[in-house]
């Protein structure tokens, strides 16, 4: 068989790098001097594309016309028109399932680290302040006796819920439709949610259709006890308002482990006393992000050994 072209516009993990490098030609955009001209020359052979982040729609698809796959590293595909992929008869295919637990485990860690306020504690310690000012102050939540709201109850809102039982939480939920197989209780807005809860966990993908949905009437909703937790996408969350809430005490704390404009945070959050906030590594361990990798690989390679993806996402039908 003749060797297949593949691009990679973005680095991604060295086991991906290896794995492609292995079966495929592997053309590596971000090592180019001038990638737009590698693009022009290499662009018209590309039949498959490995992808981590970046904006991928018509303009870019219009750069390699022959392209069959875009192959994304992530459950999350916010940054893939998809409609402009199906338009050009491109599959796409993502990550999910071998992350689920990770992140359902790091979203229950940041949970108790924001209620509990284990990350200041951690600092004061190591400032020695114990020693210097005496025990770290009381915290006034607690995880106890706590309503949690999930926006998402899709696989990974799931593992969350799953999780939240054994520590006795009550759950409720919402999202696009009612789900016939949960008992837990749905509301048909995001405010009722928050108006049911005490705590709001997002889960929820990114995207025009969740752009800013927790906004300043939805954390006035949750109220004065209120955590929020987001591990889905920063977008979802208007971070401003958020901001506005947390200085006001609209809301009570909130656990970030993603942002609107990533690696960038601003600096309001950072001085603000009751948030805690992660380097987006909900799936960041060694054993997850090998797993998420291989998929990325067995996609392309499935793809051009029998014409099928292994995880396409579910737009693709
Ligand atoms: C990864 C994620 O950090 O899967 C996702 O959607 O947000 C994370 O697991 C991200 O994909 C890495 O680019």
């Amino acid at each position: 068989m003749t060797p297949v072209d593949i691009l990679m516009p973005r680095p991604m993990p060295p086991l991906v790098q290896e794995k492609l490098d292995a079966e495929f030609v592997v053309h590596k955009l971000f090592k180019a001097e001038d990638p737009e001209a590698l693009l022009k020359e290499v662009g018209g052979k590309i039949r498959g594309v490995a992808a981590m982040g970046g904006k991928l729609d018509a303009a870019f698809l219009a750069k390699v016309p022959n392209a069959e796959i875009i192959s994304s590293f992530g459950v999350g595909y916010d940054h893939i028109n998809t409609g402009d992929c199906l338009a050009a008869r491109v599959v796409v295919t993502h990550t999910p399932d071998v992350l689920t637990s990770e992140v359902a485990d790091t979203a229950l860690g940041l949970l108790l680290m924001t209620v509990r306020e284990l990350g200041q504690a951690e600092t004061w310690l190591r400032d020695g302040k114990w020693v210097s000012e005496g025990a770290y102050p009381l915290t006034q939540a607690t995880l106890q006796g706590r309503r949690l709201g999930i926006f998402g109850l899709g696989r990974i809102g799931k593992a969350i819920a799953q999780r939240a039982e054994a520590f006795d939480l009550e759950i409720h939920y919402y999202g696009r439709n009612r789900q016939e197989d949960v008992d837990y209780p749905y509301h048909p807005t995001l405010k009722e949610l928050a108006a049911a809860c005490d705590t709001l966990m997002v889960v929820a993908p990114g995207g025009a259709a969740t752009k800013h949905a927790v906004n300043a009437e939805v954390l006035e909703a949750l109220g004065p006890e209120g955590i929020l937790i987001n591990i889905g996408r920063g977008t979802v969350v208007d971070e401003a308002a958020l901001i506005a809430a947390l200085e006001k005490g609209t809301i009570h704390g909130a656990g970030l482990d993603v942002f609107e404009d990533e690696p960038n945070v601003p600096e309001k959050l950072m001085q603000l006393p009751r948030v805690t906030l992660l380097p987006h590594v909900g799936s960041a361990s060694q054993a997850t992000r090998n797993a998420m990798g291989q998929l990325v690989v067995d996609n392309l390679k499935t793809w051009f050994e029998t014409g099928k993806a292994v995880t396409p996402v579910p737009e693709m039908g």
